[in-house]
């Protein structure tokens, strides 16, 4: 008999589930964890093509399932420059993770090989981390058994949250060249995130601490890791105060706390007690999310989403550049997604007469238009975003000759905060300390951000369907242009509507379709959104 082939082999320890369908979606593969082990073995094995084909640059893998429940778990792939996983190559992962049995998988990955013309004698190479679930040390196993049979240089960062392993991943790929990144290990990023704060800080002072709930993730432990590199209260710095960072018992992951609690359930953590106007701030599972929130003096809450980081960042970052000389050279452009407030656009459109770019949902869309603009703030409602310089607009900030002391103060605001904005992706501790430097800079509490616009009241409802996929959406999710008809009965409801809008869209994550809408009252954009929804159902 043949011997059997070693990327087989191997693989009979990672038997696929049979009758399962894999999908790599907006987040990688994601489920409960006992289903992924073949998952990740194959991963592992695509990250090693993805590197070779890429002359040997590195890869990351992330083991995580961010907000999800601790018994889930999730695994994606991280390209060169901290990018999410190129989409034509979403394919082939899901290609890989569907392959029937071990012979199958062999036989996928010869083909990948020789279709996508990769080169076996070029060295693989791949990083990788993973959150505090329960699972990742056994998906770790898994992903190690394909490195090695691959023949795959690795090397493990352990426990990390993802933005941080997109940024070791960035470092790597760039040692030695223009674009340098910084040091490629988890002290060089606290060492340059907490450099560039201390610069971006100056002279201005931190009225009061901030509370950061960490949903009991990997958040916890790295931002108590990051605080100490930073100057301390006593010093003139910002106080932080950790909450909810238990990650001895992996159970209350995301469990009554972190940013998708926040968020979903418009309330605070049950365990916060928050004084009114104390600045609130919520990680989720994995630190790639922010929220912020406060109770007024009359103990009203209020949510800082994403679309307020947004905001906020456009605001201050458009002020300094118009302030350091630069307004003409350097345009700052925004991108949303359709769960964006309205009131949120208008605001960035008539108020800061910036302009706006609409995208489906999904990091990886937002992140790519946002890099079109010499600058680009993009954010999710959901609280996921960063900020991304181009490099003529770096090369620009970084060259230019301040004409006064007025012009060389913001440009070295400007230019702290181009190193503190981790611009790979979303991180929630480099976007909280980018927050916090605005905040001290304009001697704005959270009252004053809020007050900036007002929000249109909505409502956000999940509805289950017996298809979702017959949901077909076009101009970015706003419009559905499947099952026929059914966008024109949303337009006739919504014109009923002062200020209405609302939209449907299948969600990629889970079975079953998303319906938003918003209108001037609660009573409105409640009532528009249960009619929307008894026209989908
Ligand atoms: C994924 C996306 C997130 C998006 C969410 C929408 C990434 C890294 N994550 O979690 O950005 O908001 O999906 O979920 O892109 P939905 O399709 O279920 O509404
Ligand atoms: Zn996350």
């Amino acid at each position: 008999m043949a011997s059997q082939h070693p990327i087989a082999a191997a693989s009979a320890k990672y038997p696929k589930p049979a009758e399962r369908t894999f999908q790599y979606g907006t987040a990688g593969f994601r489920m409960k964890a006992f289903l992924l082990d073949s998952v990740v073995y194959r991963v592992g094995l695509l990250a090693a093509l993805r590197s070779r084909k890429l002359n040997g640059q590195v890869i990351g893998v992330m083991i995580t399932a961010s907000h999800n429940p601790p018994e889930d778990n999730g695994v994606k792939l991280v390209d060169p420059m901290g990018e999410m996983l190129e989409a034509s190559w979403e394919t082939h992962a899901t290609t890989l993770a569907n392959a029937s049995s071990d012979q199958a998988l062999s036989e996928a990955y010869d083909k990948l090989t020789s279709d996508l013309n990769i080169k076996r004698e070029i060295k693989a190479r791949v990083v990788f981390a993973r959150d505090t679930r329960a699972s990742g040390p056994r998906l770790v196993s898994a992903l190690l058994a394909a490195l090695e049979v691959s023949a795959t240089e690795y090397t493990d960062f352990k426990l990390l949250t993802t933005p941080q392993l997109h940024y070791i991943t960035r470092c790597l790929n760039t040692v030695g060249t223009p674009y340098e990144y910084g040091e490629p290990t988890e002290q060089g990023y606290y060492k340059k995130t907490a450099a560039a704060f201390k610069a971006a800080t100056g002279t201005k002072k931190f009225n009061g601490p901030v509370t950061v709930d960490c949903a009991n993730g990997v958040g916890g432990p790295k931002l108590r890791e990051l605080i100490k590199y930073l100057p301390s209260a006593s010093e003139g710095g910002l106080e932080i105060k950790v909450v909810n960072d238990n990650v001895v018992e992996p159970e209350r992951l995301n469990h009554q706390c972190g940013a998708d609690f926040v968020k979903t359930n418009q309330r605070p953590p049950p365990s916060s007690h928050a004084a009114p106007l104390a600045r609130c701030a919520s990680l989720d599972g994995d630190a790639d999310r922010l929220m912020y929130y406060f109770n007024d003096s009359d103990s009203s809450f209020h949510l800082l989403d994403g679309d307020r980081i947004a905001t906020l960042a456009a605001l201050f970052i458009g002020d300094l550049a118009r302030n350091a000389g630069l307004g003409e050279k350097i345009k700052v452009g925004v991108v949303q997604t359709a769960y964006a407030n309205g009131a949120s656009t208008s605001y960035i459109t008539q108020d800061l007469k910036l302009p706006v770019v609409c995208t489906p949902t999904g990091v990886k869309h937002l992140h790519h238009a946002a890099t079109r603009f010499d600058v680009g703030v993009y954010f999710e409602a959901n609280g996921h975003g960063t900020v991304v310089f181009s490099d003529l607009a770096l090369k620009r900030i970084g060259k230019y000759e301040p004409q006064s002391p007025a012009q060389a103060s913001a440009l070295d605001t400007l230019r702290a905060l181009t190193a503190l904005i981790n611009q790979t992706v979303g991180d929630a501790l480099s976007d909280l300390l980018l927050v916090e430097i605005i905040l001290a800079h304009k001697a704005w509490g959270p009252q004053e951000w809020h007050l900036t616009y007002t929000d249109l009241p909505n409502r956000l409802g999940r509805i289950e369907v017996a298809d979702r996929n017959i949901f077909k959406t076009t101009d970015a999710e706003r419009k559905l242009e499947s099952p026929p008809g059914v966008q024109a009965q949303i337009d006739a409801l919504v014109g009923k509507y002062k200020n209405g809008r609302s939209f449907v869209r299948a969600s990629g994550t889970e079975d079953a379709v998303r319906v938003y809408a918003e209108a001037a009252t609660k009573g409105e954009a409640d009532d528009l959104a249960a009619k929307v929804a008894d026209v989908v159902r």
